[in-house]
């Protein structure tokens, strides 16, 4: 869907744009009935759903136990949610590539993988993990200077969900973040004295695209229900300054050493498999 020039002026201006209803509806569905199933799988197999079709409210009750009673459990499911082929077929979406290419990411590239979100209070051992701190995008990403973010409501998030919270033309104030804290670029104190953020309830099949450099922080998700988000960054393979900084690539991704269960698999195990296949 071509972007008219109020909506570019306005991304220039504002470093941001809200688009209602720009992906259809039973997309994003898609996206968070796939995630949400893997921990329906887990607390299926672990008795700690009460009945074979469940209600939202007994899933999320049923993640939250999950959270307390085996946390090591929650925190794989949460990793396996992050690699969903949904999830990454919906960051590899040529309307959202087309979006990125329209406010001038010439050549979009992935900047990292796609991150999901499912916040709440309940479901968080700190603050970080369910409401994120203002700060900057484009301090942990190192990428273009025109890099963009696409953000995408897996569900209607109205204000009682916390919706985000951004700081309209901060972009234009470039990087105001001298330190990055789990993980995030967390804005200086001093910049944020005199600034307003502006809440964005959105709807599921909205998106919003932002500069990396636009200030922004999660808004307070007040109600009991888990809010669900996901989120595809993307830089420019064509941008001057990145070509010229040599593309830095600031992420580490690699698998840990030890085994991570203990004494698995045994040879009859592996050897079943191809058996059963054959
Ligand atoms: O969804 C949120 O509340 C914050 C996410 C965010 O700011 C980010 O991933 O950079």
């Amino acid at each position: 869907m071509p972007l008219n020039s109020q909506q570019l002026a306005a991304y220039r201006e504002q470093g941001f744009l809200h688009l209602p209803a720009y992906l259809h509806a039973d997309v994003v569905a898609g996206v968070r009935r796939e995630a949400r199933q893997v921990f329906i799988r887990q607390l299926e197999s672990r008795g700690l759903l009460p009945q074979i079709n469940p209600t939202g409210r007994e899933i999320d009750d049923g993640m939250a136990r999950l959270f307390t009673e085996n946390l090591p459990v929650f925190m794989n499911c949460g990793k396996q949610a992050q690699h969903l082929v949904s999830l990454h077929r919906l960051g590899l979406d040529e309307r959202l590539l087309d979006l990125a290419r329209q406010v001038g990411v010439e050549w979009p590239n992935i900047c990292t993988r796609p991150v999901l979100y499912f916040n709440s209070p309940r479901l968080a051992k700190s603050e970080v993990y369910w409401r994120v701190f203002p700060h900057q995008d484009w301090r942990s990403m190192q990428g273009s200077l025109d890099s963009v973010v696409i953000w995408v409501p897996l569900i209607d998030l109205p204000p009682e969900l916390g919706p985000l919270e951004v700081v309209p033309g901060s972009h234009l104030d470039g990087l105001v973040t001298s330190e990055v804290v789990d993980n995030f670029g967390k804005v200086d104190e001093s910049y944020l004295r005199d600034k307003e953020f502006e809440s964005l309830p959105v709807s599921a099949g909205d998106v919003v695209m932002f500069s990396s450099f636009l200030v922004h922080r999660s808004g307070t998700n007040s109600s009991p229900d888990i809010r669900w988000s996901c989120h595809f960054r993307y830089n420019n393979l064509a941008e001057a300054t990145f070509v010229e900084r040599g593309y830095p690539h600031p992420y580490v991704y690699k698998p840990m050493e030890e085994l991570l269960t203990t004494g698995f698999p045994v040879q009859p195990q592996v050897s079943a498999v191809f058996r059963k296949a054959a």
